[in-house]
C-alpha cells in the first residue's frame, strides 16, 4: 500500500494515525502542498481533486478522502477497532468526526485560504479572523459536547475515529495561533492520544516530507 500525502496536511495526518493504529504496513509518498504539486497533471490523474491524502492499495485501487479511506481500512482490518462496536455510538463518533472533517477543516483548507487571499482580496486580518472563527466555532461545540465525561477518550478505552481526527484538528488550530486552552475535555483525550506510538509517528514533525 501507498499513502500519498504531505506532513503538515491534516487530513493526511489522520490516515496516518488509522494506519499505524492498524499495523498495516505502506509506503509513504508526498505530494508538496506548498510547491503546489496536488495541481501537477500527474497527481491529478491519482487524484482529480488535486488533494491529499491518496491511498493505493494493494491491489493499486486509489481511495481517496480520509474518512472513506478510514472506514475501508475498518472493513478491510477490523483489528483494533476504530468505530464503537454499539450502533447508536458508531452513530454518535462518526458524527463528532464528521463536525472535524466535514464543518471545520474544510473552511480553513489551504485553497479555500488562498481564494480568500487571492481572488476575494481579503487582507491577512480577515483570512485570520475567518480562520479563528471556524476552528473556535467547531472546537466549542465539541468541547460543549463531551464535557463532563469520564475517561481519556471519547467512546472506548482505546483511540476511534474522533480522536484521529481531533489531535491533527488541534495541532492546526495551534499552527493558526488559537487558544486551545479552554478546551479542556478535547485536551485530555489529546494527551492520552500522544502517549500511545501509533500518535507520536504520525505526528507532522517528523515525517520524512517534514520542513522544520
Ligand atoms: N475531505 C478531504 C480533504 C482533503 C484536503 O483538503 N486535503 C488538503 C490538505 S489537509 C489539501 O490537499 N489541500 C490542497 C489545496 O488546498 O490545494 C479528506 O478528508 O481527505
Amino acid at each position: 500500500m501507498e499513502l500519498i500525502g504531505y506532513w503538515r496536511s491534516s487530513a493526511a495526518y489522520r490516515v496516518r494515525i488509522a494506519l499505524n493504529l492498524k499495523g498495516i504496513d505502506h509506503q509513504k509518498l508526498f505530494c508538496d502542498l506548498r510547491a503546489g504539486e496536488q495541481h501537477s497533471e500527474g497527481y491529478k490523474l491519482l487524484n482529480p481533486q488535486g488533494l491529499v491524502p491518496t491511498l493505493i492499495n494493494a491491489e493499486g485501487v486509489r481511495l481517496t478522502q480520509s474518512l472513506a479511506i478510514i472506514e475501508w481500512l475498518e472493513e478491510v482490518y477490523p483489528n483494533p477497532r476504530l468505530l464503537p462496536s454499539n450502533t447508536v455510538e458508531r452513530a454518535l463518533a462518526r458524527a463528532a468526526a464528521m463536525e472535524i472533517a466535514c464543518d471545520i477543516h474544510p473552511l480553513n483548507n489551504l485553497r479555500v485560504l488562498n481564494y480568500l487571499r487571492g481572488t476575494l482580496a481579503q487582507p491577512e486580518a480577515a483570512v485570520q479572523a475567518w480562520i479563528g472563527h471556524w476552528i473556535s466555532t467547531g472546537l466549542e461545540s465539541l468541547e460543549a459536547r463531551f464535557a463532563g465525561t469520564s475517561g481519556e477518550f471519547f467512546f472506548d478505552a482505546s483511540p476511534g475515529v474522533l480522536e484521529i481526527c481531533l489531535v491533527p484538528q488541534l495541532y492546526s488550530a495551534r499552527r493558526f495561533g488559537i487558544d486551545v486552552t479552554k478546551y479542556a475535555r478535547l485536551l485530555r483525550a489529546e494527551r492520552a492520544a500522544a502517549e500511545l506510538p501509533a500518535f507520536q509517528l504520525a505526528a507532522p514533525e517528523v515525517q520524512p516530507d517534514a520542513r522544520v
